[in-house]
């Protein structure tokens, strides 16, 4: 018997992205727990994790390659070979790009974040074989664009400064289920004496531990953000010397502010005048006493029409007020462009060999029903997806799934499982989890490099996605020595070491080490330094004037809200959302039956008043409905869910839904105003009892 311990990483998109151990007995991974000394992991692994044994030893796990023998969508498969498998998919893309390989789409987000399970060995495939290129927006482009137009770059506040934070904005995200380490550092805060306060239209678990919640509308917060200014304009909290030195247009963005007073916002917002003059004098007053004052701003308000526009307010606050030159105050989205990595090297863009269009991952139901035309370019005619679930996750499903079910699409699928996805492939073929594979991550919540070590052998003939496609290209006549390197050699490229943020970065090392932080400084723009054009940070964007934006803050309402579309309202009157169920991690975990069982049943939350004008109780099916689609769900009647908005927590495979549908039957595929990004959470339905 010989137990080990191999240091890992956990592959989830999740921003916290912790250091893990996995104990390993005699080639069995029996437990993985979270390091201990890893800063801010802490020893701590979230629940849907610390099961990561129950998932990857699963009875389900697909073990060998398989083709379809059933319908498209039913599910029924039958064994091939690797060779079979293999030579079947080389045979129809050889075919195919013949006519033109752009008919060839690959589709894939971050079911691992790994820089080498991910997009290194895939891209370069797909690159050389000069394929679409796939636009990944389904997640976080709406606002990331905001919040490069005003900062320049997505660096924010380090995770690790927040407990000396005073006043703490959380602002669209539920940290306690989709961002853990973040609100230990919060709570901490709050035992030293810190004021949170959560922004939500959504009682979340997180919004009902903060001293408050204000429950706004959704797809309001650009102009909660406005008024918030015109209070520190009118007021005169305001860091002079910070705005002088380090902002840009100041002075027409005061200009903007005058028609956005508390009583405008209130309106707007849903919420009341006193909330908002408070939450603007106690952001004010705290930071202009000396105090940090920080903002974590999340994904789900930005998944609406004026998603980036609000990510982008919001950016400008911290700077009104100086609360940049705190190491603890600023604002984090995201801390992805902290670390230097080296796509040129990982995906090779220069192995494409000519120009190809582009497709967008959130609109692919649209996309899979388009003929061929001069604008669009050939039909798709083939789909190899990996790290995702688009049959579950992609907006507007009824059009995705009526995509996916086209006789003439040629699909593969690179899964653990048989998702609602796998179950439209041709081909379906068994990859490895983190457990099983080498990788090397950056992360989007905190500042350390990570190493993952495969602490056992892959199960059954699973293979890693990397060898998937090397061992393609190689039937493919794909030459390029590139194509032959291993995922240590490709994770040694990983970072780019003239960077002086990485220039301790050593692969081997890390690999013992498990991780190391970046070379970055405590407070990024202390003194000012913002990675923009005008390196200031940008209350007026040129960029945005070039791009057809408004290069001031404004508010762009949501396309279905009750006061911007009231002749849709008329049918569909109440809002809907979906974030993420606390015990999944997107569609991921879903087929895990401790943790579907500890959810239940897909559920909607709706208000006492909005539940008895349909004589809806506690406990009743009903049916969720636009002109889109419909699904069922059990509701559960609560005043968690403001009035005139109801919740549905997910995402929910299809398949172990109640009525074979989820929430993204009713989502729409309109795009944000920035970054080609969904809009999930801009929808009105209506409700009744099934
Ligand atoms: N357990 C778990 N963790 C996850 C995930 C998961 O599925 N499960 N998903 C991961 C992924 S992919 C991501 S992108 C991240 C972050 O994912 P996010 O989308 O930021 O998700 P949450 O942190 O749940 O925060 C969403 C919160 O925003 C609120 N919200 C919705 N609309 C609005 C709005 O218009 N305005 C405001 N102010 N709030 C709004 C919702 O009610 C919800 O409480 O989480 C990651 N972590
Ligand atoms: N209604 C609604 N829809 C949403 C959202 C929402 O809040 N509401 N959130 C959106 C957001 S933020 C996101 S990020 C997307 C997420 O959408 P996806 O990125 O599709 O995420 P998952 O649903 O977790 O699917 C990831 C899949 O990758 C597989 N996988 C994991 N590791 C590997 C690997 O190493 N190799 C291979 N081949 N496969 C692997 C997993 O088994 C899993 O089935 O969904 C979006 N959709
Ligand atoms: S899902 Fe997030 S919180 Fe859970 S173990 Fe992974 S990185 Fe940590
Ligand atoms: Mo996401």
């Amino acid at each position: 018997m010989t137990i080990s311990i191999v240091r890992a990483t956990c592959p989830h998109d999740c921003p916290d992205t912790c250091a893990m151990l996995v104990t390993v007995d005699d080639g069995v991974a029996t437990q993985v727990r979270g390091d201990p000394d890893h800063p801010t992991t802490a020893g701590v692994l979230c629940t849907k994790v610390s099961r990561y044994t129950e998932r990857t030893y699963h009875k389900d796990r697909l073990l060998h390659p398989m083709k379809r023998v059933g319908r498209k969508g039913e599910g029924r498969f039958e064994r091939v070979s690797w060779d079979e498998a293999l030579d079947t998919i080389a045979g129809k893309l050889k075919d195919i790009a013949r006519r033109d390989p752009q008919a060839i789409v690959p589709y894939s987000y971050a079911g691992t974040m790994g820089l080498v399970q991910g997009e290194s060995m895939a891209a370069r495939f797909f690159n050389r074989l000069g394929a679409s290129l796939l636009d990944r927006t389904i997640c976080a482009s709406a606002g990331g664009a905001g919040y490069k137009y005003t900062l320049g770059a997505r660096i924010g506040t380090d995770i690790e400064q927040f407990q000396n934070a005073k006043l703490i904005l959380i602002w669209g995200g539920n940290p306690i289920a989709s961002n853990l380490h973040f609100w230990m550092r919060a709570q901490e805060a709050k035992r030293r004496g810190a004021k949170l306060i959560a922004i939500d239209p959504y009682r979340s678990l997180t919004a009902e531990k903060c001293h408050q919640h204000i429950a706004l509308l959704p797809g309001t917060d650009a102009a909660l953000a406005l008024g918030m200014m015109h209070v520190l304009v009118r007021d005169n909290l305001l860091d002079d010397d910070y705005i002088a030195q380090y902002t840009l247009g100041f002075d027409a963005l005061q200009e903007r502010l005058q028609e956005w007073t508390p009583q405008r916002t209130a309106e707007t917002c849903g919420i009341t005048v006193a909330e908002v003059e408070q939450l603007a004098r106690d952001y004010g007053m705290c930071a202009t006493q000396g105090d940090a004052v920080a903002i974590r701003v999340n994904y789900g308000l930005q998944r609406v029409r004026g998603g980036g526009m609000a990510v982008r307010n919001i950016c400008c606050l911290p700077a009104l007020v100086g609360a940049w030159r705190h190491a603890a105050g600023g604002v984090q989205l995201s801390s992805s462009d902290t670390f230097p990595k080296n796509n040129a090297a990982l995906q090779r863009p220069d192995l494409m060999q000519k120009p190809t269009r582009t497709i967008n991952m959130s609109t692919i139901g649209d996309e899979l029903l388009h003929d061929a035309s001069e604008q669009f370019g050939p039909k798709i005619e083939a789909l190899i997806v990996y790290n995702s679930n688009p049959v579950a996750v992609a907006p507007e499903s009824p059009k995705v799934a009526q995509g996916f079910a086209r006789e003439d699409l040629f699909t593969v699928v690179l899964e653990h499982f048989q998702t609602d996805t796998a179950d439209y492939a041709d081909i379906v073929l068994p990859a490895t989890t983190q457990l099983e594979h080498v990788d090397i991550h950056a992360t989007y919540g905190h500042l350390y490099m990570m190493a993952n070590n495969a602490a056992i052998a892959p199960l059954g003939e699973a293979k890693p996605n990397t060898e998937i496609f090397r061992l393609l290209a190689a039937r493919m006549d794909f030459n390029d020595p590139c194509f032959r390197e291993s995922d240590d050699e490709i994770a040694a490229q990983a970072f780019n070491r003239n960077d002086v943020r990485a220039i301790h970065f050593d692969w081997d090392a890390l690999k013992q080490r498990g991780w190391q932080k970046l070379n970055a400084p405590d407070a990024p723009f202390a003194h000012g330094g913002f990675p923009t054009p005008s390196g200031k940070c940008e209350f007026y964007c040129a960029r945005m004037q070039a791009d057809g934006l408004d290069p001031l803050p404004t508010y762009i309402p949501p396309y279905e809200s009750v006061a911007s579309n009231p002749e849709l309202a008329k049918r569909y009157p109440l809002g809907m959302i979906s974030p993420p169920a606390r015990n999944f991690l997107n569609s991921t975990f879903v087929n895990v039956k401790s943790l579907r069982d500890t959810e239940g049943t897909p559920h909607l939350d709706i208000h006492p008043v909005d539940a008895a004008e349909r004589g809806i109780e506690a406990g009743n099916q009903v049916r969720i409905f636009n002109d889109r689609g419909s699904f069922v769900a059990t509701a559960r009647v609560t005043d968690k869910a403001r009035k005139g908005l109801v919740v549905g927590l997910s995402i929910w495979w299809k398949k172990f839904a109640t009525d074979g549908k989820n929430a993204n039957e009713v989502t729409s595929q309109r795009l944000a105003d920035m970054g080609n990004a969904p809009t999930f959470y801009d929808v009105l339905v209506q409700v009744e009892k099934a």
